[in-house]
């Protein structure tokens, strides 16, 4: 996928394998997940090299992957326990991600978290340094990572580098709130491409430079000129394997477990949320809406339960233990004000769960209610999209999603508008059969077009071209 001669290096904060000891054998377990297996699978065919943070990797420093049958080199960063809580829960989790979700309030600038950030940030760069001197182009993701472009442009001037912010770029005037937003700035700008999943976070992006670092930037042609060289910033909206789903709700045990679970309810309408338990996915919001239905058309009460599915996610920081006891209340609130003896409104599964069950309940679904506060992008709009196999369904989707700028034949709301949202589940509920399936035909030929091959392509593609003209 890349016209360089040298071997592409990954480099992201989680590693795509976790090391395991099984009865007193190390083994090394692929983590499941949308984005990080289709990158593995890019690297299985591409070779070359994946730097990551090695958490419970222990001595070991280097590993061939896949074991089996190594066809790339999978190099662990090890971190101490107190820079995992500085670097990562505390400056990545605590301070740009909520940042960047535009929740000010919930932002911690402490200086200890800065100054581990900084310091990790220099050993995923000599992590890199001390690999093979041919690794180039290198692909750098998200936000735990903004200084790294910056330290290795300082040692490899020609070295193609590649950035993608998979969450949100929040506006100037909220970016600029950071204490820090020179440096992270500067850092970013050692890049030769920046992407980002929508033009309105590449604008927020080069805005913010212009606004900060006071310069030069091409807000048409989306390029900044910055220490002698020139940055190209642009949209790459990120896909899913459509074809991996699609296929998995083809499979006739899937389906027939989507019956089971449909018989099981024993509803007509089933409503169904998924989500990382996270504050900026409008869980609890959503839950009130759902409230708000049941209270305004009880015409619908033994006839619809809504499923919310959330996997448990980063459990140690505060914000989250107290977002975990809201749901938990707000939940309960729900099922002891509407359950009658045989109908209960709301189930709620606080786990993870393997592709196949998702896929369950993908399908056994009537209606998507994917509300986020804020999101980059949200795969699982468009997880649930690739599994409508007989074009059915409905999906109300949140404007402030990046997944919103190409799901338009979506039901879409703002997730702060309670009232809002509850007319919107009871207009999704009574849409004519033809119209769900007039909307879903769409939304699927979009998300198959763009799907996350589509995305790698061509980012890499783009960062193939511009260090070609560099040369
Ligand atoms: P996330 O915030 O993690 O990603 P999202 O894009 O929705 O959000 O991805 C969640 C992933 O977790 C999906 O692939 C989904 O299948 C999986 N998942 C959800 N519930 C699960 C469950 N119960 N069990 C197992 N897996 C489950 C960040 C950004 C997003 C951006 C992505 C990719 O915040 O905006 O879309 O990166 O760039």
């Amino acid at each position: 996928m890349t016209d360089r001669n040298g071997a592409l290096a990954i480099v992201s904060n989680r590693a795509p394998y976790q090391l395991k000891e099984r009865f007193g054998r190390l083994s090394c377990e692929r983590n499941v997940g949308g984005l990080v297996s289709v990158l593995d699978e890019m690297m299985c065919q591409a070779g070359g090299t994946w730097i990551a943070w090695g958490e419970g990797w222990g001595s070991c420093n280097e590993v061939g992957i896949p074991p089996e049958a190594p066809a790339y080199s999978l190099r662990p960063v090890p971190l101490t326990d107190q820079e995992v809580n500085h670097y990562y829960h505390g400056f990545s989790n605590r301070v740009l991600w909520p940042l960047s979700h535009y929740f000010l309030d919930r932002c911690h600038f402490r200086a200890e978290y800065w100054s581990a950030y900084q310091a990790v940030n220099e050993k995923f760069a000599q992590a890199f340094m001390e690999g093979p001197s041919d690794h180039d182009p290198v692909w750098i993701h998200d936000f735990h990572l903004t200084l790294l472009p910056g330290l290795l442009r300082k040692e490899r001037r020609n070295l193609s580098i590649g950035f993608f912010w998979h969450i949100p770029f929040p506006a100037s005037p909220v970016f600029r709130v950071l204490p820090w937003r020179e440096e992270v700035l500067r850092g970013l700008l050692g890049s030769d491409l920046i992407g980002f999943h929508l033009p309105l976070h590449a604008e927020h992006f080069l805005r913010c430079v212009q606004d900060v670092l006071n310069a030069p930037v091409d807000r048409e042609g989306g390029t900044i000129r910055y220490e002698g060289r020139v940055i190209q910033v642009g949209a790459f909206p990120v896909g899913i394997d459509f074809w991996k789903w699609n296929k998995l709700a083809a499979n006739p045990v899937i389906t027939e477990k989507a019956w089971e679970l449909r018989r099981e309810l024993g509803v007509e309408q089933i409503i169904l949320g998924v989500d990382r338990l996270d504050y900026t996915k409008g869980i609890h919001e959503r839950l009130l809406a759902f409230e708000r239905f049941l209270e305004k058309y009880p015409q619908f009460h033994g006839r619809v339960c809504m499923i919310q599915i959330a996997v448990p996610s980063r459990v140690r920081v505060d914000e989250y233990k107290s977002l975990r006891r809201e749901i938990d209340e707000a939940i309960g609130r729900i099922t002891g004000r509407f359950s009658g003896r045989k109908w209960v409104p709301l189930r709620y599964l606080y786990r993870g769960s393997p592709i196949e069950e998702l896929v369950t309940y993908y399908l056994a679904a009537d209606l998507a209610l994917i509300t986020p506060l804020r999101d980059g992008m949200n795969l699982v709009a468009k997880e649930y999209v690739a599994s409508r196999v007989k074009q059915d369904g409905g999906l109300i989707l949140s404007e402030f999603t990046g997944a919103a700028g190409t799901l338009t034949d979506a039901i879409i709301v703002n997730p702060y508008d309670i009232e809002g949202l509850a007319d919107a589940i009871h207009f999704a509920l009574s849409m004519p059969d033809t119209e769900k399936r007039r909307r879903m035909e769409r939304l699927r030929q979009a998300v198959k077009e763009r799907d996350v091959y589509w995305w790698c392509r061509s980012f890499l593609e783009s960062l193939g071209r511009i260090s070609e003209e560099r040369q």
